[in-house]
């Protein structure tokens, strides 16, 4: 059996070039590998700079073209391929576990998540409407019509390696953008399975386009995707270090830029809170894709009179989550993306016990080994501890006592990330008090789960710039263009 029969790909495991899929131009691949096994499942291209220089030209070639579409017609195609995709639903999941780790059912709902991007923003972008500025000079009229950007450079992180696609490309291709993808190195199968069903939905040749690569290929694409002065856009998920960069490098032709970063979210449990929905919640926010998400729970900031039972219930639902291989019914936890995942995981657990955090429940690598780990409580963190300040991407939950609401806002706001906040409350007052107090782009009350489409995405301070999802999504792929029309009286 071949390695992409092993892997269950819906095309070839090459890049995709305007229309063509393609190999490196010197014929270099690099194997990607299953998280849980270490087993090899397929040889990808190692594409670099002039294979990204083609993929932006072919960008460029195809935008008057895409532009020229009605919005009627790009929409039908983006539900053309969300239909494919919700079709091929089985066989993406399994392939998204394969190489990314998610238990199957998480990998699932993460296809139909996809999928459901591509529905809005081909509604989306039927109602990008302008403006009629009524406020004219005489004899004059004056509006403000939304013009699409211009090709775009997305590059997208492992850890929703089909999600993080179509929520770049839909609002980007129903804007009239066509784009250049750079997927993460880790989990480029599912993007170039995206990229095939996007082939077979008719999206024309040129629009969509993949760049594949090692993790040592992705500055060169990515310094290549921020130069070019044809990329008018750039839209990046990862970490604050690498989207700094970006940024740095795209100020020389003044791209417009989207940054989604690395958050540090804090999970406020005030003394009025319904713990049963707290619970469920943190568990939720928490463990879900084993705390590799940059919305996940980072800091469970308690109230001092509901701490113990708490954190009881925590640690008991904690250390009743199934480890395993995301292919086997009943895995609750799947495992870390990789080894350096595992080191910062053991380094934050590592501070936190020298401040004088407790373990109350993991705390070890998994007895699978590899990179499985436990999944984790710890009690009594003290604020300054590393993971209270950094983003730990993994199954680890850091609990901390507070006294008074004051208390919990400075602690939550006390980071220079600003994603997403959850608290848990019935006092309604206190709901928007505290809202409106919280220094983030997104805050969730008494849920542990918010993602939409329909609604919009992303952070403030170091967690990012621009927002995915809603109508705001689609507006971050246009520019507003001041029409004034004089002399109409005469
Ligand atoms: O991120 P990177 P990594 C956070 C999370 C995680 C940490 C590191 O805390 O532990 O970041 O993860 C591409 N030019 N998040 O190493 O390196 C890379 O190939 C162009 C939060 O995976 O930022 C991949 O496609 N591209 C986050 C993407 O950037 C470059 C999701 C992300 O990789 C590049 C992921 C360069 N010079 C990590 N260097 C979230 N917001 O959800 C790297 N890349």
């Amino acid at each position: 059996m071949s390695a992409p029969d092993r892997a269950g790909l819906l095309g070839p495991a090459l890049g995709y070039v305007g229309g063509r899929w393609t190999a490196a131009d010197d014929g270099r691949t690099f194997p990607v590998t299953d998280p849980a096994t270490g087993q090899i499942l397929a040889e990808v291209p190692r594409m670099g700079a002039r294979e990204t220089v083609r993929a932006i030209q072919a960008a460029n070639a195809a935008a008057p073209g895409w532009r020229a579409l009605s919005s009627d017609e790009r929409g039908q195609l983006l539900r053309t391929w969300a239909a494919l995709l919700i079709d091929n639903r089985d066989q993406l999941a399994r392939l998204l576990v394969r190489e990314q780790g998610k238990p199957l059912p998480e990998a699932a709902q993460e296809v139909t998540y996809a999928a459901s991007f591509l529905d809005w923003f081909a509604e989306e972008g039927r109602r990008a409407y302008g403006d009629v500025i009524p406020a004219g000079l005489p004899g004059t009229r004056m509006t403000a019509v939304r013009e699409p950007v211009g090709v775009g450079a997305c590059i997208t992180p492992w850890n929703f390696p089909i999600a993080m696609i179509t929520r770049k490309a839909a609002p980007a291709l129903a804007a009239g953008c066509p784009i250049v993808l750079k997927p993460a190195e880790q989990t480029p199968l599912c993007a170039l399975a995206v990229c095939a069903l996007s082939e077979r939905a008719g999206i024309p040749a040129g629009v969509f386009n993949v760049v594949v690569g090692d993790a040592e290929d992705a500055p060169a694409v990515g310094l290549e995707l921020t130069t070019r002065p044809e990329v008018r856009k750039l839209s990046f998920t990862g970490s604050t270090t690498v989207g700094s960069l970006l940024m740095r490098q795209a100020a020389d032709t003044i791209k417009s830029v989207s940054l989604e970063l690395g958050g540090n979210a804090p999970f406020i449990v005030f003394d009025d809170a319904d713990l049963d929905v707290a619970i469920s919640a943190a568990m939720a926010a928490k463990f879900r894709n084993a705390g590799q998400t940059c919305v996940s729970a980072n800091r469970f900031l308690v109230a001092d009179s509901v701490y113990d039972d708490f954190l009881a219930a925590l640690a008991e639902h904690t250390a009743a989550l199934a480890v395993g291989n995301g292919l086997d019914p009943g895995t609750d936890v799947g495992p870390l993306i990789d080894q350096a995942a595992i080191r910062k995981i053991e380094r934050h657990i590592a501070d936190a016990v020298h401040r004088g955090a407790k373990v109350v429940t993991g705390g070890e690598p998994h007895r699978l080994g590899g990179t499985f780990f436990q999944p984790t409580v710890l009690a009594d963190c003290p604020p300054n501890a590393e993971i209270c300040c950094e983003e730990t991407f993994g199954p680890v939950a850091a609990v901390t006592r507070f006294n008074d609401e004051d208390e919990a806002v400075r602690h939550a706001n006390k980071t220079p990330y600003g994603l997403a906040a959850y608290f848990f409350t019935r006092d309604t007052r206190r709901v928007w008090r505290v809202s409106e107090a919280l220094e983030t782009g997104i805050v969730a009350v008494n849920t542990g789960a918010f993602s939409s489409p329909v609604a919009p995405f992303g952070g403030v301070k170091q967690s990012g710039l621009g927002r995915e999802g809603g109508r705001e999504g689609i507006g971050d792929w246009m520019e507003t263009k001041y029409v004034c029309h004089g002399g109409i009286d005469g």
